[in-house]
Parts: structure tokens; sequence; C-alpha cells
């Protein structure tokens, strides 16, 4: 079947580096590719290198468990993760290639009382954003979610913070359709080209050296999620964000038994199930900083244990595989989006264990701070001075993973 394949055309181009860009952005992750795509399609900037030093969409992009929501409680955030569902709404359309979207709903369930108390006042704040999620009660959640037990001894479903716009899609697919379209614009996406070090003149960025030698250019933005410490570094500034790893696993295929994606925070853990019928679960992250993107067998034993009340079919379940991503996280939870202190050199990372739901309103955010050199109003409180300024946009709880 194989020679069925031959004389396919490649999705994008995979050129030698030029002498220099009129922009790069380091980190072919979802983030970078997106930047660049609104970067040429927004303002028109196509002289572009994506520096990668792996494969593109190998990072976090490839690794993540897909959820799509934008139920968050402070203003800022509501508007860039609405705006990043509102585009993903039209993705495969817009980029031509299909991503796969699916808004199937998803639930975050309650299952003490502090969480009923917290998710109604979500459900308000998002009310008041624009952004619809409503409260339901045990019954309605049992209806969305046969295979779930609501009556648990310890942890029973008291209800539920539900986004019926949430839901998933082929994350390898997001990166893909960028990297075809930045590819077709006449960016140069450059895999297995690490960048090494970051030069400047008069405090401004000049060039970055990377194992395929220097390449120059007059803006830079740095796209590169859980290794932004060691890039903040190069050029010269340190960043408030730790790096740990988020593991997640999936179970052998079954047959289709749960549409929604489901979040239970308090237990720490969640579960959707993939169109190959795989159950996709995860938990929370690493209790220690590492650069480790594998799994471990204490991540399975605890993140099942704490679902397996909820959802007892998982004891019946035969895991087949495991990994680990590298998430960097601030001390909010919310993301960066920020000039730094060298000119004309660029951050977004924070996205932590949540960025992928934001992949096109950041990339659209990051683009319009790269073009104009200022940030947008999407962009503009997810600067890194909030944190020296104590202007935090705490998101510990929306950001629905335990950390
Ligand atoms: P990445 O894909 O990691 O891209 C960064 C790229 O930079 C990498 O490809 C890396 O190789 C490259 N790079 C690093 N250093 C250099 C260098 N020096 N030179 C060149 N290139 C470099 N989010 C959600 O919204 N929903 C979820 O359900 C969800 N589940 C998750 C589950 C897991 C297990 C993990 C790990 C993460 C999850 N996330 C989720 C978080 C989400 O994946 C990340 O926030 C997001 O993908 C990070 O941005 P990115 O895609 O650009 O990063
Ligand atoms: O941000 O919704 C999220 C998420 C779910 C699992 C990991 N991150």
């Amino acid at each position: 079947a194989l020679r069925y394949h031959q004389g396919w055309e490649k999705a994008w181009a995979s050129p030698a580096p030029k002498s220099s860009y009129d922009a790069i952005i380091i980190g072919a992750g979802g983030h970078g590719l997106a930047t660049a795509y609104y970067l040429g399609k927004n303002y028109g900037i196509t002289n572009v290198a994506i520096l990668e030093k792996g494969w593109l969409g190998g990072g976090n992009t490839g690794r993540n468990t897909t959820i799509i929501r934008s139920n968050y409680l402070q203003d800022p955030s509501a508007a860039i993760y609405n705006k990043a569902l509102s585009l993903y709404e039209d993705l495969s359309q817009d980029l031509n290639y299909n991503v796969m979207f699916s808004p199937r709903g998803l639930l975050m369930l309650a299952q003490t009382h502090h969480e009923v108390r917290g998710y109604l006042r979500t459900v308000h704040a998002n009310n008041l954003q624009g952004v619809k999620t409503e409260w339901i009660g045990p019954e309605k959640v049992k209806e969305l979610v046969p295979i779930i037990n609501i009556d648990g001894p310890r942890y029973p479903v008291l209800g539920a913070l539900y986004q019926a716009r949430g839901g998933t899609a082929r994350h390898d697919a997001v990166a893909w359709g960028y990297a075809r379209a930045c590819s077709a614009m006449g960016m140069d996406i450059i895999q297995q080209c690490e960048v090494t070090g970051v030069r400047s003149e008069n405090g401004q960025v000049t060039g970055v050296e990377t194992t395929k030698g220097f390449i120059g250019t007059k803006k830079l933005g740095i796209v590169v999620a859980g290794h932004s410490g060691q890039v903040a570094d190069m050029a010269g500034f340190r960043l408030p964000v730790e790096s740990l790893a988020l593991q997640a696993l999936v179970s052998e295929p079954i047959k289709p038994c749960m549409d929604v994606v489901v979040m239970a925070n308090t237990v720490h853990g969640y579960m959707s199930q993939s169109d190959k019928g795989e159950m996709v679960i995860g938990g929370g992250t690493d209790g220690f900083n590492n650069f480790t993107q594998r799994g471990s067998f204490h991540h399975i034993e605890e993140t099942l244990r704490a679902l397996v009340e909820t959802f007892p079919m998982i004891s019946r379940l035969k895991m087949l595989r495991q990994w680990g991503g590298i998430v960097d996280m601030t001390g909010d939870r919310s993301p960066i989006i920020s000039k730094t202190p060298l000119g004309n050199c660029f951050i977004n990372c924070g996205w932590g264990t949540g960025g992928f739901k934001a992949i096109p309103g950041s990339g659209w955010a990051m683009a319009e701070l790269m073009a104009k050199g200022e940030p947008g109003p999407l962009a503009a409180e997810f600067n890194m001075w909030r944190f020296r300024e104590g202007q935090f946009i705490d998101e510990s709880v929306a950001a629905g993973v335990a950390h």
C-alpha cells in the first residue's frame, strides 16, 4: 500500500537558512507557528524563519491532551481564550487543513461544596464576559456522561460547570496546518536547528547563534514553552517561570462511550475519548521541577486511583502508553506575551498546562506585538513586568490542572 504514498507533495519545504530575515521565531510548536502565520496573514510580514531544535510539533503541541475551552475567571484571560476558541471554530477552513475541531462540550465537575461555589462564580464571571458557560446539576451530568458514577462515597458529583462550545482538536494537525500555510507564504521552517545564543548591539537584537550558524534578524520572537528560561537567559534576562513535566496516558481503544470532555479537578484527573477510541487521561504536574519528557509509574497510579471512584469502568481498562511534556509555569498561572529588556526581542510563554487551547489567539496577539512593537488589547495585560508590580492575573483554579 505504501507505494500509493509515493509522489505526494511535501506539506512544507525544508530549506537551508538564509543569512538574515525580517523576523525570526524560535520554536515550531503551535504558538510559534501561529505567530508566524498571523505575522504573514495579518501584517504581510513573510520574510520570516521559524527555528526548531527538534521536529515541528514535537514539543508540547504533540504531547497535550487537546482540550479546548475558554471558561477562565479574569477578563484578560476570557478575552484571549475566547478569541482562540472563535479562531479554532473556523481554523480548518482558514488553513484549508482539517484540524478535526470537535466542539463536543466540556464539563468541570464540582465534587466538593467549595468547588460548587467556585464554579458558580466562574459561570457568573463568564456570562458577564460574554463567554457562554452554565451550571448544571448532577442529573444533567449523568445524562451527558452515562458512564459516570455521581454517587461516589468520597467525592459525589454535586454538579458541573458546562461549556457546550468547548471540546478538542487534533493537536498534530494544528501544527501541520499552520506549518503548511507558513511555508506556502514563503516562510522558512528550519528543523534540527537549535538556537544556542542571542546576539545584540546597543541593546537591540541582531540575530541568533544556531547549530546551523549565525542568522541575522531585525525582530526576534521567543516561543519555546518549557525552555523559555534557558532561551531568555541567552537574551540576557530572567523570567518568573518554572519548568515541570506534565504527564498523560491513553488506554487501549474501546467502543464509543463518552462524547464529552470531563475534568475532575478536586481529585486531579480528566478524561476524554479520542476518535480512535482510546480514553485520553491526565492528572497533575510532577511535584518537582524537571525536563523529563517521559511518563512514570507513580503518575499512572495516582491519576487512575483519583478517577476510578467517579469512572469505575477505568478499573477494567488496559493502559496503552504514557508520555510527558515540559510545561512552563508562571506564579499566577497566566501566560506572558511581552516586550523584553532587549530591544526588538519579544517573548510568548508561561502557558503552562493549558496552552493548546490558546494557540490561535496567542499567535494572533504575539504577531500584533511583533509587527507593531507594542502589544494590542489582547496581550497588553500579559506583560512580564506584572510580576514585579503585583498585577497578577490569577488563574490557578481555572487552569484546571493541579500544580
Ligand atoms: P511546544 O510545542 O513545546 O513548542 C516549543 C518548541 O520550542 C518545541 O518544539 C521545542 O523543541 C522548541 N525549542 C525549545 N528550545 C529551543 C531552542 N533553543 N532552539 C530551537 N527550538 C527550541 N493545553 C490545553 O490547552 N489543553 C490540554 O488538554 C492540554 N493538555 C496537556 C497535556 C500534557 C501532557 C502537556 C505536556 C501539556 C498540555 N497542555 C494542554 C499544554 C499545552 O500543550 C502547552 O501549553 C502548549 O502546547 C505550549 O506551547 P507550544 O505548543 O508552542 O509549545
Ligand atoms: O487546560 O484544559 C486544560 C487542560 C486539560 C488538561 C490539561 N490541560
